[in-house]
């Protein structure tokens, strides 16, 4: 008998944010468990429940692992050599008769944490030719944030974060790390951080229409839902009023004035009826960001989510700014990556994408495309919509739209009418289980990875990168092996599909695959702590962050500040305040209009143990009995004779669910929260994840044009107004 060796090895988990270290055990080439890695700089033995259960995904026998093609009788395993051959001929038909404005790409989530998986998505959308549609999980979760540093800085990027590490006052809006972990904020342990900044004095103050998890550990400020910007507007109104504009914001901005007469009318007086928040407190609030010299106000989801979320984000750094708490320590920071030339580099993309947001307009709804992105939202009226640039191919990487865009019904049935739809995923989702094909990809484990995407979120800078920890299952391949073998089968002709097909054939010429490897390769090299190509003596590579750092490094104890003339592409380095946009948006404010038979406002719920639609397959985190309910005040459900545990149903204006409620006071009167990602029915998939029942909560969103957020396309997912009756 041959004994198995057990073998260790030092990664990271890229579920969410945090990107916390792994330590990964391999038996016989085969993932045998997760442990968290006590010597990881900034996790240091810390993963959550998600992380640990991740080897039962990894392991599950619901997995997708050969190619599937759909046939009357359900999925059927076919080699990939016959679904490549077919897809690529279907779609070099559909771009024969339609061109690329018929080819759509949705990417989902989980892409971002991947490189090569965003380098392929990118190669498709950009490579089938520019009248293609590129759609992703932005417009329900990032777009508005992305837009509003477009009007102040620019460009998207940088994000402005807060410095947690030094911060004495930390006023968070719409987010609840204990839960999600942090978002638009890496931070290992960030719950830890958040004590520690009490711990020395400080305080965290949390803006939530729920006592969340987070707020119930800090100062929980209730808010009704949908009214930040309300919010944020007397907090500037009181800053001018009160003459505690800082010095600094002067010459770190331009358009002060104007910013100043947009907010003179709201004042805390009047936006209380909006707000909920008592004058008194709102003053209090402004003197204490604008006294304390290291505070900063952050948002996230909850903040970009609502009515008028680019607004709420430009807001939240016009508040950071005029405080004076942007770019110094402990405020509102701008992490880079000290690349030299990244100045040019950001003016480039902030100019094209300007230009793109001023000349481009989505065929449905007329919006503008934010980083390249439509709304998603519209995803199934562009399928359903006829005329030029109909979609009529569809593909679905690391996505479950039917599950996270509003009107999962419509995107549903619009799947059906396509003439191709491809899912690239672990699972038949309820998308995938629609789609003609459902291709088998690798898990986080099965390839080597940079998480690109997250590095100018760090509060403390850092670099990990990793090796693949097993060989994938099955046939599972990467999304960017699956593209460039595609690519190579079609014969749309296009400039990056040309130069994608040469650059395959050489690598395969020296019996290599083609890789986007040298490119992160290259950044990591040029970056802070990189080797800068042989000028930085034993600086990072690639190579040797995987191979001499396992466990990553520190490269900076802090963000460095005092960056404005670095991130800011306008002129002088100076923020732009005054947009036309942001003030017709204010304007929209006092238009908002309340259906009358629908008073209770719905608010979204995170929980510990899903990661948005995709996690209830493993019996470890589905143990016990988790029930999808909608969480309500118990004076609100009094007054609708409703107890706990009670069957209800939930109308809005767009579409009704059933559900159980739970009943707490934790939550300010008339707001109703209810989870996103259940009401699994992904047939031929995943077993687990379809028995543990729920609802669709995106049925309650409405896909229609006029109620998408005006200047992003951002999905309005919190503060819909609903009724609760007994189901
Ligand atoms: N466990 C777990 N972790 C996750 C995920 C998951 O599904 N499960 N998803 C990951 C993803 S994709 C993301 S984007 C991040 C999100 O990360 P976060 O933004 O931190 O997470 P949410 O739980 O959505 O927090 C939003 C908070 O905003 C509140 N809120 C809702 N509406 C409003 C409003 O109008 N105003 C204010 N002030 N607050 C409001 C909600 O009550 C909630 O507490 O989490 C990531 N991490
Ligand atoms: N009502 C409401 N709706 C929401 C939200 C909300 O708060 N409220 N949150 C929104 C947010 S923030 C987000 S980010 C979206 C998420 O929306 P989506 O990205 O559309 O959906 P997910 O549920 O994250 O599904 C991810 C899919 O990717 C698959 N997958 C996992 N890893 C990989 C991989 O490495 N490669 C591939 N190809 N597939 C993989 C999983 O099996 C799963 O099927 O949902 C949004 N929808
Ligand atoms: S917090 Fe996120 S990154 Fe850390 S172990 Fe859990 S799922 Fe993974
Ligand atoms: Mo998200």
């Amino acid at each position: 008998m041959i004994e198995s060796k057990a073998e260790s090895r030092a990664t990271f988990c890229r579920i969410c944010e945090p990107l916390c270290g792994m330590i990964a055990t391999v038996e016989d080439g085969r993932l045998t468990s997760l442990r968290p890695d006590k010597d990881h700089p900034l996790s240091a033995g810390f993963a959550c429940q998600k992380g640990i259960a991740f080897t039962e995904v990894v392991n599950d026998p619901d997995r997708v692992t050969m190619p599937l093609k759909r046939t009357p009788d359900g999925f059927e395993p076919v080699s990939w050599d016959e679904a490549l051959d077919d897809i690529a001929a279907r779609l070099d038909a559909i771009h024969r008769h339609h061109g690329s404005g018929a080819v759509a790409w949705y990417m989902g989530n989980p892409a971002a944490f991947s490189y090569s998986h965003l380098f392929a998505a990118m190669a498709f959308a950009k490579g089938i030719g520019g009248d293609s549609h590129f759609f992703s999980s932005s417009t329900q979760d990032t777009s508005s944030r992305l837009l509003a540093n477009q009007f102040l800085y620019g460009a998207p990027f940088p994000v402005p974060i807060p410095d947690l590490i030094r911060t004495d006052l930390l006023v968070m809006l719409g987010a609840n790390p204990v839960v999600s972990h942090g978002s638009f904020l890496t931070a290992p342990r960030i719950k830890d951080r958040m004590h520690d900044i009490v711990k020395r004095g400080g305080r965290v103050v949390v803006v939530d229409p729920r006592r969340s998890e987070t707020a119930a550990q800090f100062e929980w400020l209730g808010i009704t839902p949908d009214s930040d910007a309300y919010l944020l507007l007397s907090i500037l109104q009181v800053l001018f009023a009160e003459g505690l504009v800082s010095v600094r914001s002067r010459t770190q901005a331009k358009g002060l004035d104007w910013l100043q007469e947009q907010c003179a009318p709201f004042t805390p007086e009047l936006t209380h009826q909006h707000t909920g928040i008592d004058p008194g407190t709102v003053r209090a609030l402004a003197r204490d960001l604008a006294g304390t010299e290291r505070a900063a106000v952050y948002g996230r989801l909850g903040t970009c989510v609502g009515r008028n979320g680019t607004l709420t984000n430009y807001l939240l750094d016009a508040v950071n700014l005029v405080a004076g708490n942007l770019d110094t320590p402990g405020g509102s920071v701008f992490s880079t990556l000290g690349i030299p030339g990244q100045k040019w580099g950001s003016m480039a993309m902030g100019a094209a994408l300007r230009r793109s947001y001023r000349n481009k307009r989505t065929r449905v709804g007329g919006f503008r495309a934010v980083i390249g992105a439509e709304p998603a939202a519209f995803m199934a009226k562009e399928i359903t919509t006829s005329g030029r640039r109909q979609v009529k191919a569809m593909f679905i990487g690391a996505g479950n739209p039917v599950l996270s865009v509003p009107n999962g019904l419509e995107m549903e049935q619009a799947l059906e009418s396509l003439d191709l739809s491809v899912g690239l995923d672990l699972y038949v989702n309820e998308t995938t289980a629609h789609c003609d094909y459902v291709l088998p990809v690798t898990t986080m484990y099965e390839r080597d990875d940079f998480a690109v995407t997250f590095q100018m979120f760090q509060a403390t800078p850092f670099r990990q990168a990793t090796d693949a920890v097993v060989a994938p299952r099955g046939q599972a391949r990467t999304e960017w092996d699956i593209v460039v073998d595609l690519v190579a089968r079609m014969t749309v002709r296009t400039p990056v599909f040309g130069a994608l097909r040469l650059a395959a054939k050489r690598a395969a010429r020296r019996g290599q695959r083609l890789s986007p490897r040298p490119m992160i390769d290259m950044m990591i090299r040029m970056a802070d702590g990189g080797d800068r190509f042989g000028l930085r003596r034993g600086g990072l590579t690639f190579r040797r962050l995987a191979e001499h750092h396992p466990h990553g490094v520190v490269v900076a104890p802090n963000i460095r500040t005092g960056v404005l003339g670095e991130v800011v592409v306008y002129p002088k380095g100076r923020i732009r305040l005054a947009h036309e946009d942001i003030s017709s948006e204010i304007a929209a404010l006092s238009r908002r209009a309340r259906p009358d038979d629908y008073p209770l406002r719905m608010i979204g719920m995170r929980e510990a143990r899903s990661e948005n639609s995709w996690l209830h397959n493993s019996p470890l985190l589905m143990r016990g009995t988790r029930i999808h309910r909608a969480l309500m005040h118990s004076e609100d459900a009094a007054a609708r004779q409703l107890s706990d545990g009670d069957a209800v149903r939930v109308r809005s204006p767009y579409g009704q669910i059933d559900i159980a409620v739970s009943l707490t006071d934790d939550i300010v009167r008339g707001t109703v929260a209810i989870p996103h990602g259940w009401g699994h029915k992904g047939s031929g998939g995943w077993r687990i994840a379809n028995q543990a029942g729920g609802a669709n909560v995106n049925q309650l969103m409405s896909s229609d044009p006029s109620d998408v957020e005006a200047l992003a396309g951002m999905s309005w997912l919190t503060g819909v107004p609903v009724q609760v009756e007994a189901g």
